[in-house]
């Protein structure tokens, strides 16, 4: 099994915590040079980017689902997890020689360098974080295996001198510790004169030497994740966030205060206005961007006859308005958590294109983040009169990063994936028949305008109610149209109308409750809203994909 043709092999369990170890030291040394160059891309966020961007559609609306806003740190888990085991098998492989185990930990940095140059916001020094990781672990994993043990050089006496620190692996003298020298070190071969063969070198195995070998390795990758993510950390907007909330104007445009009826304040309901805290947040971006204000711009162009590129100082300048509008994710389920409501200040977008000189056969906003993401909005949804706006502010409080600091996009009616761009820095003014925006070839309609809904929020799915009278409640929205009726029925009985609260106007959700007398026993409640329009919501099942789930939502509960 010693054959020196393979060169010195340690145990198998060895061999794969070295590798794991050189993998760890690599994604560590990685952070830290991304942290240092404020690349945006450390190779665990740019190989995670670059597989959300590829991840199909249909698995990506299951992590979605079933990972809710953690979709993210559990793909993250998964990368390190699977980094782990391919560096474990690295480890493995270098057993039968450690070049092959550095040329895969060197493809492992080309799969990273890849990933981080083709990131749509990839800056000129993306590529090394992913470099200079591949090569720390290279070289980690040689040191390790050489730690791990050394080759006698024939005819020498492999027996330890007690006491004695052992010989550094590379000079070829013995380590110093052969089987029974403390059980610290087992021999790969059994020492005995038996297998000392003539040109024969003698591997004897230094566990020792290994393990702290090892914790050194792990000390350095942590210390690097830590310190690179610190580092990383000024890129931080908190600063930023706060100054320019210095800077906010009051809204030439106030909304009308809330009518004092638009909040039912029911237990377990979701309140009218969404705290920014508890909004929910759906995006492909692994790390939030940071977006300096200072130099932030967004440039409109395409089918314009006046270019322009704004500065943020340029859109505070502009006279801001401020509306009430409830966002929602085309992702949501029937029922599910991905609408929130709140209160937007902003510039009008239709006078800024307006300013731009939009073209008459361009019919579609190409809007594109700072990281990449696009999203396509039709150019007659925003001139049409509606508060479609390039907001600054959310609920009288700068826009939080994770919402799109320093300026995002708010059109009412329409599903957020083509309307609510975050952390836009562009718009290009084009044609549905000439651009693609994100999810568009990912299974999603290029048109999306959000459909009528409703949601029950009182009692829950599965509750426990004390038999008679008892308070159901929920909301419903159809934004810009506005909701006219909800009806409410019970173990398929007659419809009968829910009261509905006040709302500002249409392009919020609309609160309604009602209060049934459930007899004891099992029943079922279901819901529909019917939106000015006089469409009532469809009955008809849909689900997300491809413009938004639809059929009545619909709870079980237990009177008793
Ligand atoms: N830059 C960027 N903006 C984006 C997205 C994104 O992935 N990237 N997702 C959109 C989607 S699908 C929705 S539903 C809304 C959600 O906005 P919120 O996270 O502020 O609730 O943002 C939209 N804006
Ligand atoms: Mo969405």
């Amino acid at each position: 099994m010693n054959t020196n043709a393979r060169g010195p092999r340690p145990p198998a369990w060895a061999a794969a915590l070295a590798g794991v170890t050189a993998g760890a030291v690599g994604l560590g040394v990685a952070e830290l040079v991304a942290g240092l160059t404020t690349a945006s891309a450390s190779p665990v966020v740019a190989v995670g980017g670059a597989m959300v961007d590829r991840t199909p559609a249909a698995l990506k609306d299951w992590a979605i689902r079933t990972f809710g806003e953690n979709d993210k740190t559990v793909l993250v888990a998964g990368i390190v997890v699977v980094v782990a085991l391919i560096a474990a098998a690295l480890g493995l492989i270098a057993r039968r020689r450690v070049g092959y185990g550095t040329a895969g930990l060197a493809a492992f940095g080309v799969v990273g360098i890849i990933a981080a140059v083709s990131r749509p916001d990839s800056g000129p020094l993306d590529f090394l974080p992913s470099m200079v990781g591949a090569a720390a672990a290279a070289w980690t994993l040689v040191l390790l295996f050489r730690r791990a043990g050394a080759t006698a050089p024939p005819g020498t006496e492999p027996a330890p001198e007690p006491g004695t620190e052992p010989g550094t692996a590379e000079t070829g003298t013995g380590p110093g510790i052969g089987a029974g020298s403390g059980g610290r070190a087992e021999p790969m071969t059994p020492a005995g004169p038996s297998v000392r063969r003539a040109g024969a070198d003698l591997y004897t195995f230094d566990r020792r030497k290994l393990l702290t070998g090892v914790a050194v390795g792990a000390g350095v990758a942590g210390a690097g994740v830590v310190i690179g993510r610190l580092l990383a950390g000024r890129g931080d907007v908190t600063s930023a966030r706060r100054s320019v909330a210095r800077m906010l104007p009051r809204p030439a445009v106030a909304a009308k205060p809330l009518p004092a009826g638009a909040d039912l304040r029911i237990r377990g309901l979701a309140p009218f206005v969404t705290p920014n805290y508890e909004f929910y947040r759906v995006d492909t971006a692994l790390v939030v961007p940071g977006v300096d204000p200072r130099s932030w711009t967004l440039k409109i162009h395409g089918m314009v006859d006046r270019p322009v590129e704004l500065t943020f100082a340029d859109l505070l300048k502009r006279p801001l308005v401020e509306a009430d509008v409830t966002l929602t994710c085309v992702s949501n389920d029937v029922g599910g958590p991905y609408v929130g409501n709140a209160r937007w200040l902003g510039a009008r977008l239709a006078d800024v294109l307006r300013e731009a000189g939009i073209r008459r056969d361009a019919d579609m906003l190409l809007s594109v983040s700072q990281d990449g993401w696009t999203s396509g909005t039709p150019v007659d949804v925003v001139m049409d009169g509606r508060d479609a706006l390039l907001a600054v502010a959310m609920n009288g409080e700068v826009l939080p990063a994770a919402h799109g600091f320093p300026v995002r996009q708010v059109v009412p009616g329409l599903y957020g994936y083509v309307s609510a761009t975050k952390w836009i820095t562009e718009i290009k003014v084009t044609r549905f028949d000439e651009d693609t925006a994100y999810w568009t070839p990912r299974g999603w309609a290029p048109r999306a305008p959000i459909k009528t809904q409703s949601r029950i929020d009182v009692p829950r799915e599965g509750d426990s109610v004390p038999a008679g009278r008892t308070t159901l409640a929920g909301v419903a929205w159809a934004q810009h149209r506005g909701v006219d009726a909800v009806e409410v029925q019970v173990d398929g009985g007659e419809w009968r109308r829910a009261t509905l609260a006040e709302v500002p106007g249409p392009d919020t959700w609309r609160q309604w409750s009602i209060d049934w007398d459930l007899a004891p026993g099992g029943h079922t409640i279901a819901v529909r809203a019917t939106d000015a329009t006089g469409y009532t919501q469809t009955a008809a099942v849909a689900p997300p994909a491809p413009d938004g789930a639809t059929g009545y939502p619909t709870i079980r509960v237990r009177a008793g």
